[in-house]
């Protein structure tokens, strides 16, 4: 280590940036470190150096950063691929001293990047399998979604799940459960638990997963070698061997976070996947409220609690219609933004594009507000698979965005 830095007043920041599924989280990180390492596009002039530090944690893959902007640079450039494990990247900024005499600071930034399925799993850290299948049940009810679950409650009717179980074979209830999640997240709703069971690249073992919520019985407890148990057991076994330690080792403690939208993909997937989505919303933010009060506290105590709604994608859209996007947008996260808000976490929102692509736009009137069930139908879209843009060659050039800049200035602009 030089002595400047040794000497150098040293700050850290985690970042978590999260979203659903295909939301945009890995082509973010992209554009983010891309603006960083450039300096550019940026709303105040650069007065910092940043470089990726290099990787020399063996318990977590590096996120590849050159990798996943190399292949939008291939002949035939593609989107990165859906992402499949955790990875992580940190940056290290030196950041040059206002006074000359005073040595510079350095920040290390953290960002890890992970699939969009495993989030919704982290609001059952905080439920017990009883409670966990009562809200089931209870969103089937208030969706409407009898029907999409009937083969499988039908199949439940079958057994008796609260009875001495002597080992009949079950498969056929989780399989249909996995059947029923699997179609849920091809018509595009968001609200899939476990989620691992619609990772399509998942590597998780897959026994993990054998369970589903079941009704909570009336009047009686379920024998101690009951399906019920066995489920209870499973339930609580995943909750213990996958979501722990993923949010104790890498989601806990961060400092801001940013939830990544994508609220077109609704126009084109329906009413009702709309509503799931900002249910979903609701459900991410639980995160906050987990275990220990200390990370609540520690957010407020740092006064660098902050969240950030940004809805991707904006570049779709042509520029006169950036406003009605933001409006609704900000309607989506009415709620939840209360809701932080209570809890003194500071928030901000904007619609925003990691890379604008070159074959924009839709043509699509958004709504600013959220359109009634009955008017639904007129503002259905179908959104074209685009080409991913290229990124530049040169380090020092930045990758055409939509309001990066201002995206940026909301996440580190006290710190860099
Ligand atoms: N037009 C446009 N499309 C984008 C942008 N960012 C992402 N996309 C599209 O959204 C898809 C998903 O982006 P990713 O960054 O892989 O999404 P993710 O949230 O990491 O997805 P998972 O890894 O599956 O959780 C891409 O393949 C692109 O088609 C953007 O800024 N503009
Ligand atoms: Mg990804």
């Amino acid at each position: 280590m030089s002595i400047d830095k040794l000497f150098a007043k040293h700050d850290k920041i985690k970042i978590a940036v999260t979203g659903l599924n295909r939301s945009g989280k890995t082509v973010f990180i992209a554009s983010l470190i891309n603006h960083l390492l450039s300096g550019k596009n940026l709303n105040r002039p650069s007065k910092f150096i940043a470089k990726i530090k290099p990787h020399r944690e063996q318990n977590i893959k590096e996120f590849d950063y050159y990798s996943i902007i190399n292949t939008t640079r291939m002949t035939n450039p593609h989107w990165p691929q859906s992402t499949n494990n955790i990875s992580k990247i940190e940056i290290e900024f030196e950041i040059k001293s206002k006074n000359n005499f005073l040595p510079n600071s350095i920040v290390n930034l953290e960002i890890i990047d992970y699939p969009g399925e495993w989030l919704l799993d982290m609001q059952m850290l905080h439920l017990s399998f009883r409670e966990w299948s009562e809200d089931f049940f209870l969103d089937v009810k208030k969706y409407r979604r009898e029907a999409l679950i009937s083969e499988w409650i039908n199949e439940l009717r079958k057994y008796d799940l609260y009875g001495f179980y002597e080992g009949e074979d079950i498969n056929t209830i989780i399989n249909l459960y996995h059947k029923y999640l699997k179609e849920s997240y091809q018509n595009g709703f968001s609200i899939l638990q476990p989620g691992r069971v619609v990772q399509t690249n998942s590597t998780i073992n897959k026994k993990l997963l054998e369970f589903t919520p079941l009704p909570t019985p009336k009047y009686m407890s379920p024998y101690e070698k009951s399906i019920y148990n066995l489920f209870e057991q499973r339930y609580n076994k995943y909750v213990d061997e996958v979501l722990k330690p993923f949010y104790e080792n890498w989601f806990s403690q961060f400092d801001r976070q940013i939830i990544l939208i994508d609220v077109l993909k609704n126009f084109q997937n329906g009413y009702d996947q709309f509503l799931d989505m900002q249910r979903a919303i609701k459900k991410i933010i639980q995160i906050y409220y987990y275990g220990e009060q200390s990370f609540l506290k520690h957010l407020i105590d740092k006064k660098i609690n902050k969240v950030i709604f940004a809805g991707t994608k904006v570049d779709l859209l042509k520029p006169e219609q950036h406003q009605n996007y933001q409006k609704l947008l900000n309607q989506i996260i009415e709620d939840a933004k209360r809701e932080l808000d209570v809890k003194g976490i500071k928030t901000q929102s904007l619609v925003f594009a990691s890379v604008k692509t070159n074959e924009a736009t839709v043509d699509f009137e958004i709504p600013s507000t959220f359109p009634k069930r009955d008017k639904w139908e007129n503002y259905k879209i179908h959104i074209p698979e685009t080409k991913p843009i290229v990124f530049p060659e040169l380090e020092t050039e930045v990758v055409p965005s939509v309001n990066m800049n201002i995206l940026v200035d909301y996440l580190l602009g006290d710190k860099i």
